[in-house]
């Protein structure tokens, strides 16, 4: 109760910001764009995680205001960046099915002047289950924008194959746990390997998240992975370092 307290306060007073990881090509190296990642600044208890208060801001469903905030905010600061980069910013389930996602989406596109292209919204399977037929269609219509839809933590919790035919996705986020695992001829890597295949058949692009350690980027380069992110590549920034990044990249 005192943290939701909180949450309203925090709104008020902009102790919300965004952190920026660097996403790059496996191909060519190159940088490719940003996932934006909520970091709270609390006045007394210092950083809190997104992981200790998205899931409360959930239930108050204060997440609408809040992804509201981190939407307007991801998309203003790519705008500004050299390159055509793209930003990739994460939907809660509580956004599609109760947000006025397609309205904050549009009007943040429009005031930064963004191609709709340049934005990737990440959502979960989870997102999925409440309100399925009209989250689905919130997808939809954000993709008939332009907009790309990349489905995070790919292989995990509910995700099944089937989920590839059903929703309307450009990208997958290939969990991190697999590549965590996914030493030499391990099953794990049997797993990304087989991943990015059927995918790449299904015309949906990869993701390789959590890269940690050169053997696992090593590994992942000899997959058809598209891209890849992990603290041996970059960790989250704030937007000053990401805008030296895309100048040094540009
Ligand atoms: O950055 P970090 O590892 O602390 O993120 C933890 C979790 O919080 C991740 O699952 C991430 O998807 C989620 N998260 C980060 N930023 C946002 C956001 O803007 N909106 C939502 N809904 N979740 C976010
Ligand atoms: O669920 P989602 O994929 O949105 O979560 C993103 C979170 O993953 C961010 O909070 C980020 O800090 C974290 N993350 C990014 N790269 C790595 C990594 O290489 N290792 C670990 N352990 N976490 C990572
Ligand atoms: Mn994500
Ligand atoms: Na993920």
């Amino acid at each position: 109760l005192e943290m939701e307290q909180d949450i309203k306060q925090a709104l008020a007073e902009n102790q919300f910001h965004l952190a920026y990881q660097p996403i790059f090509s496996v191909a060519t190296g190159a940088l490719t764009g940003f996932e934006a990642l909520l970091r709270w600044n609390h006045p007394r208890r210092g950083p809190i995680d997104p992981s200790a208060f998205v899931p409360l801001a959930e239930d108050t469903r204060s997440i609408v205001e809040i992804g509201a905030f981190a939407m307007r905010r991801a998309v203003a600061d790519i705008a500004s960046l050299p390159g055509g980069l793209k930003v990739a910013v994460n939907l809660s389930p509580v956004q599609l099915a109760f947000g006025d996602v397609i309205a904050t989406v549009e009007a943040a596109l429009r005031d930064a002047g963004l191609p709709p292209g340049r934005l990737e919204c990440e959502i979960t399977e989870s997102a999925l289950f409440e309100s399925e037929q009209a989250s689905l269609a919130v997808l939809q219509r954000l993709r008939e924008m332009g907009v790309r839809i990349a489905l995070d933590d790919f292989g995990t919790g509910y995700s099944s194959l089937s989920r590839l035919r059903q929703l309307p996705l450009d990208k997958i986020k290939i969990d991190r746990s697999f590549i965590q695992d996914a030493t030499e001829g391990s099953a794990s890597a049997a797993i990304v390997e087989a991943i990015t295949v059927l995918t790449s058949r299904l015309g949906i692009a990869t993701v390789a998240e959590g890269i940690e350690t050169e053997d696992q980027w090593a590994l992942v380069a000899r997959t058809s992975c598209n891209e890849a992110q992990g603290f041996l590549l970059g960790r989250p920034m704030p937007i000053a370092e990401a805008a030296a990044l895309a100048h040094a990249g540009y």
